[in-house]
């Protein structure tokens, strides 16, 4: 989809390269750490690529730099001289683990700079004006839409100084993870299980309660999706058993952390300070209640199987609401049918027949009052 807010000011060549700097930026299996994904196109005054970039992970140069040190290598220095920069994030003021890209622009002999979404991180913004100051021209919020969603958690989380918080949650039509007797294997399908490994490699973190640990001894592993392993986090007060899975070593060899607190605020500032900008809640009802409670959560991803178990546990802990006008409300923001392929539709019947059932998956955020 393009955009109106593209306008007149921008050329189609400058609209070619901004969609594919938000392809180079969306590159897949990235070990980003606690920075954003972003992507650069440097286009000579024709309008012809002069060269491209993308940023790989904290530590490691940022787009602007990669794109300006692939044009002096196909082209020589002279070549930047009157260029543009298409770049998804405003170009950086700041000096952090590598120098402020807004100056290396305006170094290089960059005249005109088109990006997409505004720099939310405080520390790092300002380019846009350092790039005017300096005689650039700069035209800012280029599908600024499309930059913001590839970061979606990033924005969020370095506007709120903590991560971002998804809470995923599986449960039955009446809103029951488990059965009477403990019993919650089978509540969603095989293929909504699939998509919660999606979910958990867009994360850095997955975090459990020691509740969770005890009861069903989750691995919290990713399978089938390149990129680094999200950490993986206990939070809680209670030993976390040597037989446990999250006791051994993970894919990647690393144990899971202990966060001794009980505290979700706390545990988002320890996980904040480890580098972490988006955690994936996955359990159990009274960590969520907590995390509700105290206002944290900023989305939730339900699954919903169609089934009912009319007692059981419920799938988040009492949270402190007795009438209606207090009920936690949310917006629905995308609803999608998850169906079960012909595999898992080939599983036979018996206790895991609902590994074969169409689930629906409901992404919801906080409503704002
Ligand atoms: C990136 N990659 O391509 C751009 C970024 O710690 P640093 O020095 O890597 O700076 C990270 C900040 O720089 C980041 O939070 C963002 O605000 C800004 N721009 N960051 O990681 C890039 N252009
Ligand atoms: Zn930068």
């Amino acid at each position: 989809m393009t955009t109106a807010t593209a306008g007149p000011t921008v050329t189609p060549a400058e609209q070619a390269a901004m969609e594919r700097a938000l392809t180079l930026a969306a590159t897949p299996g990235l070990d980003l750490g606690p920075n954003p994904r972003v992507g650069c196109v440097l286009l000579d005054a024709d309008g012809a690529t002069l060269a491209e970039g993308f940023h790989r992970g904290a530590g490691t140069p940022h787009a602007e730099a990669v794109a300006l040190t692939n044009a002096r290598h196909a082209h020589g220095p002279a070549a930047l001289r009157g260029a543009t920069a298409v770049v998804t994030l405003e170009p950086c003021a700041h000096t952090g683990r590598t120098g402020p890209c807004a100056e290396a622009l305006r170094d290089a002999g960059v005249s005109r700079v088109v990006f997409a979404q505004p720099d939310p991180n405080p520390q790092a913004a300002g380019g846009a004006d350092v790039l005017r100051a300096a005689g650039v021209t700069v035209v800012g919020e280029v599908r600024a839409d499309a930059a913001r969603a590839l970061n979606h958690a990033w924005s969020a989380a370095v506007t709120l100084g903590r991560p971002f918080v998804t809470w995923k949650v599986a449960t039955t039509l009446d809103g029951r993870s488990a059965a009477a007797d403990g019993t919650s294997r089978w509540i969603t399908s095989a293929a909504a299980r699939r998509d919660v490994h999606r979910l958990r490699a867009e994360a850095d973190t997955v975090l459990v309660g020691t509740g969770t640990l005890l009861d069903d001894d989750p691995s919290l592993t990713v399978r089938d999706a390149p990129g680094p392993q999200p950490l993986r986090a206990v939070m809680g007060l209670r030993e976390i058993p040597a037989t446990a899975r999250l006791a051994g070593p993970g894919p990647d060899g690393a144990a899971a952390r202990h966060l001794r607190t009980r505290d979700p605020r706390a545990a988002l500032t320890r996980l904040w300070d480890l580098d972490r900008r988006h955690v994936l809640l996955e359990g159990g009802a009274t960590l969520a209640a907590a995390f509700l409670r105290a206002g944290l959560v900023d989305e939730i991803v339900a699954y919903v199987s169609p089934t009912l178990l009319g007692a059981g546990t419920a799938a988040v802990g009492d949270l402190g609401i007795t009438t209606i006008t207090d009920a936690a409300r949310f917006d629905l923001v995308d609803a999608t049918v998850v169906d079960p392929t012909p595999d898992d539709l080939a599983t036979p019947d018996g206790p895991a027949s609902g590994l074969a059932a169409t689930n629906l998956r409901l992404t919801l955020r906080p409503r704002k009052e």
